[in-house]
């Protein structure tokens, strides 16, 4: 087993997590997977079912968030990054030269970004499904992305939109500018942008019990809505 990165914690709960203004925002489309690629591409692509024909992958990977909690042995299904990446994007909407950052965006409103050449990396995926069922929406229905080597708030959930950059600035990310670095990588710790990760962990970790919580009422309440039914008055 992997040793766990620096400044994290083991936990035995998969929280559904976020930042605080998420906790009670869902997805609208939760059954099927769509996604637009935009940006530096000369065909602009809205893709009703972007897994469809690609080769099916399961990984077993860690999960870190950046308040310091990390999940072990979470197992994804889903296809490759770079398998989406080498046969549909690049053919269907030709990205320009010199791409460098995809700019990432969920049916929540959360946002962040990744260099292209870590998006590349071959523990990327697109994931629907998580230990063996279809993707849960707590844990990012219908689509998301799973970065195991970044920060959790990398790997967006509800994923429906990728704008391609050919510079490696200039996409807008949720929260402050300092919680969100541009690669996030967990072994070196990026935390955030600025503040040293050392700091940043012991800022974070008093939040985790209240934001899981958050994050749970919040799923409770919408489980309870959905049961009662839309004539319900709730
Ligand atoms: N769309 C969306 N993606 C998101 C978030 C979110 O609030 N909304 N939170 C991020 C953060 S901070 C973490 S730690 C992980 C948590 O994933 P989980 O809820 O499946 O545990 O999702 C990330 N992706
Ligand atoms: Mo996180």
């Amino acid at each position: 087993m992997r040793r766990m990165p620096p400044g994290q914690r083991e936990s035995a709960t998969f929280h559904r997590f976020g930042l605080s203004q998420f906790a009670t925002r869902f997805p609208k489309n939760v059954e099927t997977p769509s996604l637009t690629v935009d940006g530096a591409v000369q065909e602009v692509l809205q893709l009703e079912d972007p897994l469809k024909g690609l080769p099916r992958v399961e990984q077993v990977s860690d999960f870190h968030c950046v308040t310091t909690w990390s999940v072990r042995g979470v197992r994804w299904g889903g296809v490759r990054f770079s398998d989406f990446y080498e046969r549909v994007l690049m053919p269907m909407a030709k990205p320009h030269a010199g791409t460098g950052l995809v700019a990432l965006k969920a049916q929540d409103g959360a946002r962040t970004g990744m260099l292209l050449e870590d998006l590349l990396a071959p523990n990327v995926l697109l994931a629907d499904h998580l230990n063996g069922s279809p993707l849960c929406v707590d844990h990012g229905a219908p689509l998301r992305l799973v970065a195991p080597d970044h920060y959790g708030y990398k790997s967006v959930k509800h994923l429906c939109q990728l704008t391609l950059k050919t510079s490696v600035e200039g996409y807008r990310a949720s929260g402050l500018q300092f919680m969100d670095h541009q690669r996030a990588r967990v072994e070196l710790e990026e935390r955030g942008r600025g503040v040293p990760g050392i700091v940043l962990r012991y800022l974070y970790r008093p939040l985790v019990r209240g934001t899981a919580r958050r994050f749970a009422d919040a799923s409770a309440k919408r489980e309870k809505e959905l049961k009662a039914g839309p004539d319900s008055t709730e």
